[in-house]
């Protein structure tokens, strides 16, 4: 990356579905500007260029990767594209954001973490669920002490957009998608959650994939579905707590359910990311509701991302805002606290070999131990 320009920061956009318009609105929101966008086709990017008021339309990935006026490079194309536009990304000296999985393998995730560490550029993955104050609350109160020692995390992650047999997507064909599609699409953010704020690794986990339906249209006519609709997983941390987390895509109703509860021996945390205004503290004397907003959180990352007065809820595009605002900061020299880069997007893609492993073998599995957390947990790793 040559001379960063001092007015804000320039992202060209690959990818031109739902996750590339949050993007774009993520960039201007956090002062950029989206000088590019990159589709499957020359006419593609021409119409995602209009629709987002972007500067121009790259005439290909490459082009984009390889302009001058691109800064940050945000790669949102189906999941088996990601590694090798990331290589380029970080040959060419950009900064990525690099939706997940960063790869469909754990050792192309584990190459492109250390190519972008040499290389000193600034790699994050999208884990926005971070971003949340609530979710930051939680994590102080944690670090705090004041939830004891959490020895039950539990929870799930459920949506219903492939609820019916005749909806598909390219994320069902492992080939574009990879081997998992629930547990990695959706099943990453909540393992991220809990290790983000429990500071609690899983270290083995055991994991049974099901689907609701056995085939799914395809271009050439109704096709058998080699991925899960959904999961369900026991795991054991390295602080010895225990946790289930169930994981769906085909719960009808549920459309962006990701809920935990992180019990304490103090206290016991909870989030619904449907209702994201409000962290549940719960006590065996009383249980509270705590309104997110800088003057009723208590923790300094809470109020670092409560940035509207209590009662006025931020959801999942200002999460998204707060995430890239980090990443330019970071690319600015800063290095903002929790911001989740390719280490994080390298566990994902262990916790979800592991859990490929588990299903297939019926057996418990272990998961690598992976980086250290960017914040130790307070408690002690033996119980
Ligand atoms: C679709 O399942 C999806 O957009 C995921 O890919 C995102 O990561 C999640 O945040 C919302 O749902």
């Amino acid at each position: 990356m040559g001379t960063l320009p001092s007015a804000g920061l320039r992202s060209g956009i690959i990818g031109t579905g739902f996750m590339g318009s949050v993007h774009a609105h993520a960039v201007r929101a956090s002062g950029g500007l989206v000088s590019a966008v990159a589709g499957s086709s020359p006419a593609s990017a021409e119409r995602a260029a209009a629709a987002l008021g972007a500067a121009s339309a790259a005439t290909s990935a490459e082009e984009l990767i390889a302009r001058d006026d691109v800064d940050v490079v945000h790669i949102c194309t189906p999941n088996a594209t990601h590694a090798e536009l990331a290589r380029t990304a970080i040959d060419a000296g950009k900064a990525i954001v690099c939706e997940k999985p960063l790869a469909t393998s754990a050792h192309d995730a584990a190459e492109l973490a250390e190519q972008a560490e040499r290389a000193g550029v600034v790699a994050a993955v999208p884990f926005v669920y971070r971003f949340y104050p609530a979710v930051r609350e939680a994590r102080g109160l944690v670090a705090r002490g004041d939830a004891g020692r959490p020895w039950l995390l539990h929870g799930s992650y459920l949506q219903d957009w492939l609820a019916s047999p005749e909806a598909t997507n390219w994320r069902v064909d492992p080939r574009a998608g990879g081997t998992s599609r629930a547990f990695a699409d959706i099943g990453v953010h909540w393992c991220d959650l809990m290790e983000f704020v429990t500071g609690q690794r899983i270290v083995r986990l055991v994991a049974s994939t099901s689907r609701a339906f056995e085939e799914r249209p395809t271009p050439a006519g109704p096709a058998a579905v080699a991925t899960e609709d959904g999961a369900t997983v026991l795991f054991e941390t390295d602080h010895g707590a225990a946790g289930s987390v169930v994981v769906s895509q085909v719960s009808p109703g549920r459309k962006n359910r990701l809920w935990f509860s992180f019990d304490g021996t103090e206290a016991s945390l909870s989030f619904d990311q449907e209702q994201p205004d409000t962290l549940w503290v719960g006590r065996t004397g009383a249980a509270t509701r705590v309104a997110v907003g800088p003057d009723t959180l208590t923790t300094d990352g809470g109020r670092r991302y409560a940035r509207l007065p209590a009662g006025h809820p931020l959801g999942y595009q200002d999460s998204f805002t707060a995430f890239v605002a980090d990443v330019y900061a970071a690319v600015r020299g800063d290095a903002p606290d929790g911001l989740p880069t390719f280490r994080d997007g390298l566990r994902a893609a262990q916790l979800t070999e592991a859990l490929v492993a588990s299903a297939r073998g019926g057996s418990w599995a272990d998961v690598p131990a992976g980086h250290v957390p960017s914040q130790p947990s307070p408690l002690s790793p033996s119980i």
